[in-house]
């Protein structure tokens, strides 16, 4: 570290290169990238006290990526994508905070990470063209570069309820959940949500205690995951494969080896549509979503006879007529809202013991010392209450830190109509800042290991050139910036995405600016593009 004589690091003024911010699946690549293969200087802050960034924090029961394990990690070294071996078809949180620790240790990283300690401001000093970073241990780092490692869902939301803080049990979030576990057993446990991580903690939940209640708002679609071990022959097939895998991942659609189909749900006959979603069915995971048919993401119709199906399943597998009908989503389309993947979660509605109460017609007025009361003053008592109210997603994490671009403006009140952005990765006005899959870039709509992996390298390039021309900064001109979010809502707005009330749209959070937040260009054709402005000499970006 260069801390300076005078400075003794933890106290004075550090200056380095480079400040990450976040040491998930970005920060730690992005450190590799500028450190290892650069030669710079660079330092990461973690507010968590290890590395694995939403696998650090997310420890409720049942987490694990909905991501197909073999291409859930980085695919920048072959040694290290062959040498990992996962033990399921989905990685769990555990394994996969084990795999970030390896990729950790191989690369000598965690020397330059701060751990426990949270960045609090950045600030733009245009003269200097450098950025003054504080955190909240007291340390003042300056920096050439800022890189936003913060991940797309990492701020936890707990929704404002009256008297949330007089529940006398224990509370819960799943996005912060104790590293020692909770011990449900003999416990009734109330739970608010049911997004992909209540529908992945119910079964295990409901498995130890002796009561579970799920508080719904939204019913969600949701598919099988078929989780298991991976056949020994596809594996090995894989393993022989890594610049096959890489390179098809790196320009599908979303970052998984599945294709959407040439024809539309509304263009085949009935009984072909029903075996191809049967068969999809089976085999689990995203083929419904992400390698079904493209027409139901644009037109009600299509979407319509998806939902068919998928209705009728969940009916097949919920015994009570009454709680199947909660279960079954109404009012927006099938996937516009995230696909969650299901291990159990609504055959666990079949055991006596676990009670689902629908809080969208009936909605929670307040928690209580006891439990919570619904609007119609129904009260439900329990010992223990988690949170499955998810996160505010995308600005969320970036609006919590002070960022003050040139001439003061925070960043926060520049996005106080909703984040404004050239690609996803600078704003204008705040020079030599990047966010890895931030707003406006593909990123959640994609498998995130892959986006990360494209933004890192791009931000890579993009600080490589800077150097080698001397150019002290880069920023978005203001024209680009327009373009690409007018562009932005645009091809969203073609879509059905904007029809529902999702965190996509930033609904889940009351008084958040209604806006499509990611990108919709998918991540092959985002890539090209980005490839493309930089070979026309960085379109859009001004360089001095
Ligand atoms: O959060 P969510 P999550 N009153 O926002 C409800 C990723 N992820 O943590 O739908 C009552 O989906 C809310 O209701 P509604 C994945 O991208 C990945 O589950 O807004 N209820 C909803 O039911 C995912 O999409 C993985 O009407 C309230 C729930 O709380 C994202 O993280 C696993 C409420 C929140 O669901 C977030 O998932 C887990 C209120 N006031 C998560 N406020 C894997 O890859 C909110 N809710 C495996």
């Amino acid at each position: 570290m260069s801390t300076t004589a005078e400075s003794p690091p933890g106290t004075g003024v550090d200056t380095v290169d480079a400040v990450i911010i976040g040491a998930g699946f970005s920060g730690l690549y992005m450190l590799h990238k500028l450190r290892d293969e650069m030669g710079l200087h660079a330092r990461v802050f973690e507010t968590g006290h290890g590395v694995g960034g939403t696998w650090y924090w997310n420890r409720y029961p049942g987490a694990r990526s909905d991501s197909d394990s073999y291409i859930y990690g980085y695919t920048f070294d072959r040694g290290l994508w062959e040498e990992w071996e996962w033990s399921e078809r989905y990685p769990e949180s555990h394994e996969i905070r084990s795999y970030l620790e390896h990729v950790a240790d191989r690369f000598d990283l965690a020397k330059d990470i701060t751990f426990g300690t949270r960045v609090v401001s950045a600030t733009w000093d245009d003269e200097r063209a450098h950025w003054t970073v504080t955190t909240d241990g007291g340390e003042t780092v300056v920096a050439t570069y800022v890189i936003s490692a913060v991940g797309a869902l990492s701020a936890s939301n707990t929704p404002p309820f009256e008297g949330a803080d007089t529940f006398r049990g224990p509370t819960f979030h799943t996005g912060h959940w104790p590293h020692e576990g909770v011990d449900f057993r003999g416990q009734r446990v109330g739970m608010i949500g049911s997004g992909a991580s209540a529908v992945q903690a119910t079964p295990l939940i409901a498995a130890q205690a002796a009561e579970l209640t799920v508080f719904q708002r939204t019913a969600n679609y949701i598919v099988p995951a078929n989780n298991g071990p991976v056949d020994p022959a596809v594996k090995a097939e894989r393993l022989k494969d890594w610049a096959g895998i890489r390179e098809r991942i790196q320009n599908s659609n979303f970052g998984f080896e599945l294709y959407l189909q040439d024809k539309g749900a509304a263009e085949v006959s009935d009984d072909e549509r029903e075996a191809l979603l049967e068969d999809f069915w089976n085999r689990g995971g995203f083929h419904i979503w992400l390698g079904g048919y493209a027409d139901m993401f644009f037109s009600t119709e299509a979407n319509d006879l998806v939902r068919k199906f998928l209705d009728r399943k969940i009916r097949e597998k919920v015994d009570d007529p009454e709680t199947a009908e909660l279960l079954v989503p109404k009012g927006y389309p099938f996937g516009c809202k995230r696909n969650p993947l299901d291990s159990g979660y609504f055959e666990t509605f079949n055991e006596p013991h676990v009670h689902l109460v629908d809080v969208k017609s009936n909605p929670i007025s307040a928690i209580t010392e006891t439990g919570l009361r619904l609007a119609d003053g129904t009260e439900h008592a329990f010992d223990t209450l988690v949170f499955a109210t998810g996160f505010d997603a995308m600005t969320g994490p970036l609006n919590r830190i002070d960022f003050r671009g040139r001439h003061g403006q925070l960043l926060r009140e520049k996005w106080a109509e909703g984040p404004r952005t050239y690609l996803g990765l600078m704003s204008h006005g705040f020079p030599n800042l990047f966010t890895v899959t931030g707003p406006q870039s593909p990123s959640v709509l994609s498998n995130m290991p892959v986006s990360i992996e494209q933004h890192v390298d791009y931000i890579g390039r993009i600080i490589d050139d800077l150097r080698a021309r001397g150019a002290a900064r880069i920023e978005p001109t203001k024209d680009a910036e327009d373009g690409w979010c007018a562009y932005n809502q645009e091809i969203a707005n073609a879509t059905l995405f904007p029809t529902a009330d999702t965190w996509y749209m930033g609904a889940n959070i009351p008084g958040k600016p209604r806006q499509f937040l990611p990108n919709l260009d998918f991540v092959g054709p985002y890539r090209a593009k980005c490839d493309q402005i930089a070979e026309n000499g960085w379109e859009g970006f001004a360089v001095d």
